[in-house]
């Protein structure tokens, strides 16, 4: 059962994963169809800056030779290294001045995939009295799929809305959709 998008009321926060230029077209780790996101992101900024829910925006920001490089035998290709342009937003991204940036990724010798693995941000929100989150960004499976799980386990009710998203494969994009709704994370199939 496709379940309907939700619009967003004071009490949400629309958290948007690591749109960045190295996961969008002509980039390091280029996410496929990125780029077509941004509209719906954009969209959804309005909506709740409107409705006076919180934005929260992720960057992956790694050191230089990150343990999860290729060259330091990790899975991905160089992404994201703190201050390049690659691990700048996109361009296009329309982030209001209030809204909260975490940033991940910095420990050298491990990964944080999630936007909760040790940033404060479970913190943060309870602290802004926020129940109810909408994860939009990238990747739908590496680190939207990881903060959607880790969102859960902190006891918020959250959402992901696949037009918002991409997967960096689509099978993983499919396994991690089904662990998603296994978990208690309602999929917005639109
Ligand atoms: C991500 C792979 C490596 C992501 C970050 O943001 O989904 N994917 N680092
Ligand atoms: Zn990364």
């Amino acid at each position: 059962m496709p379940s309907e998008a939700i619009r967003l009321k004071p009490g949400d926060a629309l958290i948007i994963l690591d749109v960045q230029r190295d996961f969008c077209a002509g980039g390091a780790l280029e996410v496929a169809g990125a780029d077509s996101i941004l509209p719906t992101v954009n969209a959804l900024i309005e909506e709740a800056v409107a409705a006076g829910a919180a934005v929260v925006a992720s960057r992956d920001w790694h050191p230089a030779g990150h343990a999860s490089f290729d060259e330091a035998g990790g899975p991905w290709p160089a992404h994201c290294v703190q201050g390049s342009a690659g691990a700048e937003f996109h361009p296009d991204l329309r982030l209001p001045e209030r809204a909260i940036i975490v940033t991940k990724g910095t420990a050298p010798d491990r990964d944080q995939l999630s936007a909760f693995n040790a940033t404060g941000l479970a913190v943060r929100l309870r602290q802004l009295d926020v129940r109810r989150l909408l994860i939009v960004g990238l990747a739908l499976d590496v680190c939207v799929r990881d903060s959607a799980l880790d969102a859960i386990a902190e006891g918020f009710e959250t959402h992901v809305r696949l037009s918002g998203s991409r997967a960096i494969t689509p099978e993983a994009g499919r396994d991690a959709v089904e662990k998603m709704r296994k978990a208690g994370v309602v999929i917005e199939e639109n």
